[in-house]
């Protein structure tokens, strides 16, 4: 097994406003130049929201083709896409599924209905199913977002089901208002509640993505970071962009012992066929 470390870029989100940072990346060509900088810095994965150029978060086809050619066109190695399924608060599941139109190696399944902040994040059992099964359908590698701990159990619902066959890989998102805390004991119970197998992220919201990613490197997890969970680099500052957040990562990490994996190096641990990337409908 790898002790490799995959680093997800979530470059963009769909709440994060230009005006609580300007370093938001919202265009295509931004967004394009933004993953370029994080491959470079050791991301090896983009978790992808698009918006429109008032920074409205949509879920828009054009938008996602227009990003996706973008970061092709941007990157000298294609990073693992992986497009949100997501969305913003409030958005249908027709909205929310359009992405895979584009047949991206990855994206998002979220596994169940949260508090988020003042509003609900509404993902039900139907709502999963039909999201598993166009994955499946497609050849989509699910990312199984879990914001708190029953969201493990839902996953694993769909898995005794018959729906997510092989390979499991989950993104435990801590700290959302509403949601399970950020905690390193909320991740120790995340953590061992996982299928046997599964390989996991930590994605910690605003101060906790420092000191979660920090736990999940010795535990042997890997990292998302990101203007979308967080815009600081420290405490009253401002990060100039994503880049430097997987940059700091990847020098903890190094001090672990762990080098982050290249792309393809994700798809071999992830259980993405190296060719698989061929089927991305970019036009
Ligand atoms: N924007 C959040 C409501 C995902 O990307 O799949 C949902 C989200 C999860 O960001
Ligand atoms: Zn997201």
């Amino acid at each position: 097994m790898s002790n490799k470390l995959i680093i997800t870029a979530a470059i963009c989100g769909a709440e994060t406003t230009r005006k609580e940072t300007p370093h938001l990346p919202v265009t295509a060509k931004e967004l394009g130049d933004e993953a370029r900088r994080c491959l470079e810095a050791g991301a090896s994965i983009i978790h992808l929201h698009v918006r429109k150029p008032d920074g409205t978060p949509t879920q828009e086809l054009g938008f996602f083709r227009d990003a996706f050619i973008a970061i092709r066109d941007a990157c000298l190695e294609l990073p693992i896409i992986q497009p949100s399924t997501g969305g913003a608060v409030g958005m249908t599941f027709d909205e929310r599924a359009q992405p895979l139109e584009l047949c991206p190696e990855m994206a998002t399944l979220d596994c169940g209905t949260v508090n988020f902040g003042d509003e609900i994040f509404v993902n039900d059992l139907p709502m999963m199913r039909a999201f598993a099964d166009r994955m499946v359908k497609i050849g989509t590698i699910p990312e199984l977002e879990c914001f708190d701990l029953g969201h493990i159990h839902n996953a694993e619902i769909l898995i005794k089901e018959g729906r997510l066959r092989g390979h499991c890989h989950f993104d435990l998102v801590l700290g959302v208002p509403g949601a399970m805390n950020g905690s390193a004991d909320s991740l120790f119970k995340m953590v061992s509640s996982l299928p046997a197998g599964a390989t996991w992220t930590v994605a910690g919201v605003g101060r906790f993505e420092l000191p979660l990613a920090c736990v999940a490197l010795g535990m042997g997890g890997h990292v998302r970071v990101g203007l979308e969970d967080n815009i600081f680099y420290r405490k009253g500052e401002l990060s100039k962009g994503n880049a430097p957040l997987v940059e700091r990562i990847v020098r903890i990490a190094r001090e672990l012992g762990r080098e982050p994996a290249a792309p393809d190096e994700a798809r071999e641990m992830l259980g993405i066929a190296k060719n698989r990337k061929n089927k991305i409908k970019f036009e």
